[in-house]
């Protein structure tokens, strides 16, 4: 269920039934090969057959790569979502739609202020709702009255979507809208092709008139319309107007280039793929069908293993690359509310969602919910510092820096490994481990490793020993890297540390092998 505790969960009769579920959906475009063209990925995505053999899947899952604005997309690893408009004044979590406009009035708005805050905490990019399920438009939409403009914040003159899309840009960060396709206040919904052609109208104001869009997020929630019927979306032409207006722009959700991780806990998979198989080969979203077009389900707790790429195979489909990002508010509810001021997340709570997102190869985007006055509270504003600050702390300092890179043949135990492996004809190279000779003796207790994800994801597990002196001592391990992989565990003392492949795709093609320290870890404080 994606409201939280305390949400307006009434369901009123007008919206006698309803989907709330995250529906994926996969586009022809999705899985476009780009950073590195290996001849295998195309446009629609890699098929897989019955008739492959588990060598040749593992080869093709290997060989699936981002598109441009997905690798683009990677590279933000953390944004803000700021969940603001009519709820925030009624303290709500979902709007009926017969609010009156008037209600909508900031006090003392100020998106730099929520550009600074979340900035704090080191993120690369905001999205903001620009549209949420009641129809309230932060932005003066030609197409409706139920907007800004009929509310007496800047005497109807103001623009919520063109404050916080200047206020990014100044302050460097990307920026993305969510337009909800529920629209609980529009009188076409439910009409499904006046509605479409409204729908789409809204997203061509914002996808032109705002300077560049990063990320379009789609919501899947669905509802009848006054007229009693049930609205039928045109996805397939909302993402043609976000390919024709933002080419660079991902599509998110109900988009075809990021998916939803499954929850909104901040929970990531401990092995989290960026190449799914999909049943399906049509690009229509089947609705009633939480697996979206492709036939998957968001949250199936393997998505991407061989297993997962094996069993789908049996009845044909496709791999596509099609990356998780992990939504969560830092408080319980998207929207703000009062009473939650002291629910806001702890340091270590959110530093558990950062290592497990980030770190756990998905992006995390992080929900702050401005208040009445229109600016993030106090108690948010510091958590966002300290996350920054603690962060920064960490990372700053690489102490795998200039380290000497060699690869060594590992013995005994690493051959076992290799065998497994041989199931999918790894070549042989799985038994080659990095060995980081550093400089000097230093101490760590975390690790952040990345794959060169142009050329795929292809880690299936590994383990990060460190040299005592007399022998190696494993200090860490786990399964799929991808963009990243953040490793936490009690200080070690080493000046060699190695990386060993234990399974993979294909040859590992590392990006990063970094050695930090958190100068507070859980427990230490
Ligand atoms: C959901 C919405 O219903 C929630 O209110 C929130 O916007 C969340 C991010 O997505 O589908």
């Amino acid at each position: 269920m994606r409201s939280a505790p305390g949400a307006d969960r009434a369901r009123p009769a007008a919206v006698a039934f309803f989907l709330f579920l995250r529906f994926t959906a996969i586009l022809a475009l999705a899985g476009a090969a780009a950073g590195v063209d290996d001849g295998r990925a195309s446009s629609a995505g890699v098929r897989i057959l019955p008739s492959d053999s588990p060598r040749q899947l593992a080869e093709k899952a290997a060989g699936v790569v981002p598109s441009d604005r997905q690798l683009a997309w990677q590279k933000l690893e953390f944004q803000a979502f700021v969940h603001f408009g009519m709820n925030t004044f009624t303290d709500r979590e979902w709007g009926q739609g017969t609010e009156d406009p008037k209600l909508f009035d900031p006090a003392d708005f100020d998106a730099g202020q929520w550009v600074e805050a979340v900035k704090a905490a080191g993120v690369r990019g905001l999205i903001v709702t620009a549209k949420h399920h009641d129809g309230f438009c932060l932005w003066p939409s030609r197409f409706t009255e139920h907007s800004v403009k009929n509310s007496p914040w800047r005497a109807g003159k103001g623009d919520v979507v063109r404050e916080v899309a200047e206020a990014c840009r100044k302050g460097g960060l990307k920026f993305g809208v969510y337009l909800s396709p529920w629209d609980r206040h529009e009188p076409s919904y439910g009409d499904s092709p006046r509605y479409n052609e409204h729908f789409k109208a809204q997203l061509r104001e914002l996808l032109t008139n705002y300077g560049e869009i990063s990320e379009v997020w789609f919501d899947g929630a669905c509802g009848e319309g006054p007229n009693g019927r049930r609205q039928v979306y045109d996805w397939e032409g909302y993402w043609a107007l976000v390919r024709e207006l933002q080419p660079a722009a991902v599509i998110s959700i109900m988009g075809p280039d990021v998916r939803w991780v499954g929850n909104e806990a901040g929970a990531g998979r401990g092995s989290e793929w960026s190449v799914i198989p999909v049943a399906r080969m049509d690009d229509r979203p089947a609705e009633k069908d939480p697996g979206g077009i492709a036939g998957l389900d968001a949250q199936a707790a393997d998505l991407g293993s061989i297993e997962a790429v094996e069993k789908a195979a049996k009845t044909g489909g496709r791999l596509l690359w099609y990356p998780a990002q992990v939504d969560v508010s830092i408080r319980p509810g998207w929207f703000y509310h009062a009473a939650e001021d002291g629910k806001v997340k702890s340091l270590e709570h959110l530093l558990d969602i950062y290592y497990a997102s980030v770190g756990g190869n998905a992006q995390l985007l992080l929900n702050v919910p401005p208040d009445k006055r229109g600016r993030i509270h106090d108690s948010d504003v510091r958590r966002l510092r300290e996350l920054g600050d603690r962060l920064r702390a960490t990372f700053a300092d690489d102490l795998a820096a200039g380290a000497k890179l060699s690869f060594h043949h590992a013995a005994g135990a690493d051959r076992l490994a290799a065998a497994d492996s041989a199931r999918r004809a790894y070549n042989g190279q799985v038994e080659l481990s990095h060995v980081y000779g550093l400089r000097g003796a230093k101490v760590f207790n975390a690790a952040a490793i990345q794959e060169d994800i142009r050329h795929g994801q292809r880690v299936e597990a590994f383990a990060v020993d460190a040299w005592d002196g007399r022998e190696w001592k494993e200090i860490a391990r786990g399964t799929t890297i991808g963009w990243k992989r953040l490793l936490r565990f009690p200080p070690v003392t080493a000046s060699r540390v190695r990386l060993r492949v234990l399974r993979a795709r294909a040859p590992a093609r590392l990006a990063e092998f970094g050695l930090f320290l958190d100068p507070a870890p859980a427990g230490k404080k």
